[in-house]
Order: C-alpha cells, then sequence, then structure tokens
C-alpha cells in the first residue's frame, strides 16, 4: 500500500465521530450530505461495514417530507460553526438540502460487496428522497431540480447564483458571525461578507415563508444531471432485488428536459430562474453536467465536450468556471478551483478520462478541499474527507 492511500485512510479515521465523518476538523464540525456520502465510497475500501453506517446515518436523518438536511448537527462537538443550530431555528439540521447522491454511493458499497438485510430499507428512503425533489425542488413541473438556496447545489458562491442574488436583500435578522473565513489562510478563498448576508436573507425567508423559497429559487442543471444519474443507479438497484420502481422512468423525463436547456450556440445548458421565469447562461463547469445524459445525441456530445475542455481542462483537471472568463477567481472556492469531487462526477459519467490527473493532484498537493487550477497549489482547509475517500475510490478503479 502506498503512503498516500495510508494518508487517505488515516484523515477518514481522524474525521470519524461515532460513525459520521465530518469534512475537515479544521472547518466543518457536523455531517454533511453529499460529503458523507463520497466518504461512504472511501470507506468501502477500509472496512464496508463502516461505509454503510455511513449511508445509513445519511438516510436516517430523513425528514418527513423526504428531504435529507444538508448539515446534520452533531450535538456533541464543541467546535463551533456557522450558521449553526440558532441561526437555523432548528437544533436537527439545516432546512436545505445537497446534491441527490445517495443511491450513486449505495450502488458504489454494493459494487464493493456490500451485503445487508437492510438494502430493500435503504431503497425506500432513496426513492421517498427522489420523490421530495420532483414535488418540492420543481415549482414549474418541469422535470428539473430547483434549488431554494445557494448552498443547495454544492457549488456555494458559484458565478451562476450572481444574476438571481441581485434579486436578495443583505438585510437580514440573523447576525453575521462568521467563523470560516477566519480558519483559512486567506479569506478571499471564501465567499464575501456581502454573499454570506443573503445566504443568511434566504434562510430567514426561507424559516418564515414555511420552507417556500420565495426569493431565490434556481434551475440547476448539476442538480437535475446527479439526481438523472441517481434514479438509474436506484433503478438498477431494485432491479437486483427485484424490487418495483419508477425511477428509470422519471431519469427519462429529466433527460427530455434537460435536453431542452441545451444552447446550441455555447455547447452548455442553462439555468433557470424559477422566480422570474427566465432562462439564463452561465460558464459554470455545472452548466456542462449535461455531458452526465447517457446516449447524448452525438452533435449536443460534441459541441459540450469542445466546450469542456477548451474552457475548463487544466493539468490538474476541470476549472469550475470558464478559464478565460474575465471573472474567472483562481482561487475562490466555487468561482474557479478544481474540487476533487466535480473532477471525479465528470470522470465517472462523462467520457473525459480525469483520474490520473486528479491522483496527481493530489499527490502534489496533498488532501486540501479545493486548488488552484492555475498551479495545483491547495486551497481552504486540510485534511478534506472526499478528496481522500475520491483518492481511494479512484486509485483502485
Ligand atoms: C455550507 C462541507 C461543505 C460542502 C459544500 C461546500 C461547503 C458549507 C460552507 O462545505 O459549504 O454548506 O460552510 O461553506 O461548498 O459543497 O458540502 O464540506
Amino acid at each position: 500500500m502506498n503512503d498516500l492511500t495510508n494518508t487517505a485512510k488515516e484523515i477518514l479515521k481522524n474525521n470519524d465521530r461515532n460513525g459520521i465523518t465530518i469534512p475537515s476538523a479544521s472547518l466543518y464540525p457536523h455531517m454533511w450530505a453529499w460529503d458523507s456520502v463520497f466518504a461512504a465510497m472511501g470507506w468501502a475500501h477500509i472496512d464496508i461495514v463502516r461505509a454503510e453506517n455511513e449511508i445509513s446515518a445519511q438516510l436516517e436523518a430523513m425528514r418527513d417530507n423526504g428531504m435529507i438536511p444538508h448539515i446534520v448537527f452533531n450535538p456533541e462537538t464543541t467546535d463551533d460553526y456557522f450558521p449553526g443550530p440558532k441561526a437555523w431555528g432548528n437544533q436537527f439540521g439545516s432546512l436545505i438540502t445537497q446534491p441527490p447522491i445517495w443511491a450513486i454511493g449505495l450502488e458504489y458499497l454494493l459494487d464493493k460487496g456490500l451485503n445487508s438485510r437492510k438494502i430493500p430499507e435503504y431503497l425506500k428512503k432513496i426513492e421517498k428522497v427522489h420523490l421530495f425533489f420532483k414535488s418540492e425542488r420543481d415549482p414549474e413541473n418541469l422535470n428539473l431540480v430547483a434549488i431554494a438556496h445557494p448552498w443547495e447545489s454544492g457549488m456555494d458562491n458559484s458565478p451562476a447564483w450572481d444574476e438571481p442574488l441581485t434579486q436578495v436583500s443583505t438585510e437580514t435578522n440573523i447576525k453575521l458571525a462568521r467563523l470560516d473565513n477566519k480558519k483559512v489562510s486567506d479569506p478571499k478563498q471564501r465567499p464575501s461578507d456581502a454573499e454570506y448576508r443573503k445566504y443568511l436573507r434566504i434562510v430567514q425567508s426561507l424559516k418564515e415563508n414555511q420552507l417556500k423559497p420565495t426569493e431565490f429559487y434556481v434551475y440547476d442543471p448539476f442538480m437535475s444531471s446527479v439526481l438523472y444519474q441517481s434514479e438509474l443507479s436506484l433503478q438498477r438497484m431494485c432491479k437486483r432485488l427485484n424490487i418495483p420502481s419508477k425511477a428509470y422512468e422519471r431519469a427519462e423525463a429529466i433527460k427530455r428536459a434537460l435536453l431542452k436547456c441545451f444552447d446550441e450556440k455555447t455547447g452548455r445548458f442553462l439555468y433557470r430562474d424559477a422566480l422570474s421565469q427566465k432562462d439564463y447562461l452561465s460558464p459554470t463547469l455545472g452548466s456542462l453536467s449535461g455531458l452526465f445524459l447517457k446516449d447524448l445525441p452525438a452533435g449536443i456530445k460534441a459541441k459540450s465536450e469542445e466546450t469542456l475542455i477548451r474552457d475548463h481542462m487544466t493539468e490538474f483537471g476541470l476549472s469550475t468556471y470558464a478559464k478565460n472568463h474575465p471573472n474567472m477567481d483562481p482561487n475562490c472556492y466555487w468561482r474557479g478551483p478544481v474540487w476533487i469531487n466535480t473532477n471525479f462526477l465528470f470522470h465517472y459519467f462523462s467520457n473525459v478520462d480525469l483520474r490520473n490527473k486528479t491522483l496527481g493532484l493530489l499527490s502534489q498537493s496533498g488532501f486540501r478541499e479545493y486548488f488552484s487550477p492555475e498551479d495545483g497549489s491547495g486551497l481552504g482547509s486540510f485534511d478534506f474527507s472526499w478528496s481522500a475517500a475520491l483518492y481511494m475510490v479512484l486509485s483502485k478503479s
């Protein structure tokens, strides 16, 4: 076993808090949804039962309406995080969710030999989560996913949200008490205070309107593409167990809807503001996630791949914003840096091979949270769980 594999395993073990994995000890002391699923995929290479616990803890956290909160608070932690339970007005977890990768994670565990009598129960829960996106995150009934808060996309300050956020006020009754920008070496690697005020304003309005999005509601092609792949995973797992499911039909409906969002000129898939009911373009990596669709028409596939390679491919994998765009920021969070999970998802679900670049980046710069697309230097927090977990996944594939 090489040194990096050992380090990756150590990171997951050090970030283990009684059966859940925190994203990073220095910045994120609770359980985050998509982080946990990526962590589970890494745990599958250490201890398959521990991997199952992680997915099980996620599915246990599902609320009555089928939503899994993007953060489940760890009542035992003494580490502080803002916004915590007080800001959300909820001791259990946040009031929003994150990209729906639970089925993808569980299928990975099954492929790695998970054998559990609880699988039918997990599949039933995942079905309910997927139906939540249909009933609570598709206001125009388009068969696509709209996010109720920028954080639901997992790509918090992506330039994709700049336009809809111009309509959101910075006035909020939640006191800004940030810790994140004090815990990284350069606060410019994190979102700005003005953005945070808007994030809190949206939390406030969700609380005031019984969770109905009134200030920010945006169809995100990345969320829809991820849900499409998750529906396919769910269908395959149900088939293995002879459980009836309509996941495949739902996946096909998402595919038809996403194809209508394709922009011929740029090769990208459009966002849509569900409040103003306007489609718009943003040259983000997320806008190319239509490449996750199976059997794409040849012209669409060729055009999107051309855009991906020309605008996003670097020596270290994919930049999260178009490289030559004047607003591209190589150091700031989701406004340009390379992330291991987006490299992984494009590697896993599209035709681009990012394995060697991703493994090379991690051996050059360690298991950091994100990376400069210019020189691969590490940014954000250290010993980041999904960087470690996905190193194991990619190095074993
Ligand atoms: C807010 C935990 C999470 C990731 C997100 C990433 C970041 C939180 C934050 O960290 O978001 O949810 O405090 O910035 O953007 O993708 O899940 O790693």
